[in-house]
């Protein structure tokens, strides 16, 4: 037998539960899901064989794309608690013996981002090679992206001034 075989293969039998905390459970009555909601209902999904909790974008975030638009990797989206918050969760759901994944979305950022606004600013930016570039505009009547959950296309390619066409997928007109 290989000694890999013998690895932790939890994946293959975890049960994975993937949810967003803007739509789960809002605690404190605001209309927006939140961490301290999802952490008062850990047991209820540990009781339904959840082994691992998969998180949706819950990053600082203009909410063009769903969250998935994000201005900063290490924040927390105020709307829904703060890095305590998610501590919490963390923390309840690994007593409880789940696994905690999350989505990291390194392949776009919002442009809001602070690399992208640097990137937007000048051709010398450190950052300007974190994104793709082109001098012409998307042909008229494509499809931008979408979420499953935003028929109508939130996100986009927008034409900047000047300087060519943003591709960053959530883009929206720079200001
Ligand atoms: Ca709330
Ligand atoms: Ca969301």
């Amino acid at each position: 037998m290989k000694i890999t075989d013998t690895s932790d293969l939890w994946w293959k039998t975890a049960v994975i539960y993937c949810l967003d905390v803007e739509t789960f459970l809002d605690s404190n009555g605001d209309g927006v899901g939140d961490l301290q909601g999802l952490s008062q209902r850990i047991d209820y999904l540990a009781q339904l064989g959840v082994t691992c909790l998969w998180l949706m974008p819950f990053y600082p975030t203009p909410d063009r794309d769903d969250g998935y638009d994000v201005s900063d990797f290490y924040g927390i989206d105020p709307r829904l608690g703060n890095h305590g918050d998610l501590v919490e969760v963390i923390r309840t759901a690994r007593d409880r013996g789940m696994r905690v994944i999350v989505d990291l979305v390194i392949n776009h950022t919002s442009d809001r981002h602070p690399w992208f606004v640097s990137a937007l600013r000048s051709v010398d930016s450190p950052y300007r090679d974190y994104y793709v570039w082109r001098s012409d505009a998307p042909p008229k009547g494509r499809r931008t992206p979408s979420s499953p959950d935003r028929p109508t296309g939130s996100g986009a390619r927008t034409r900047s001034q000047g300087s060519g066409t943003s591709t960053a997928s959530t883009s929206t007109s720079p200001t």
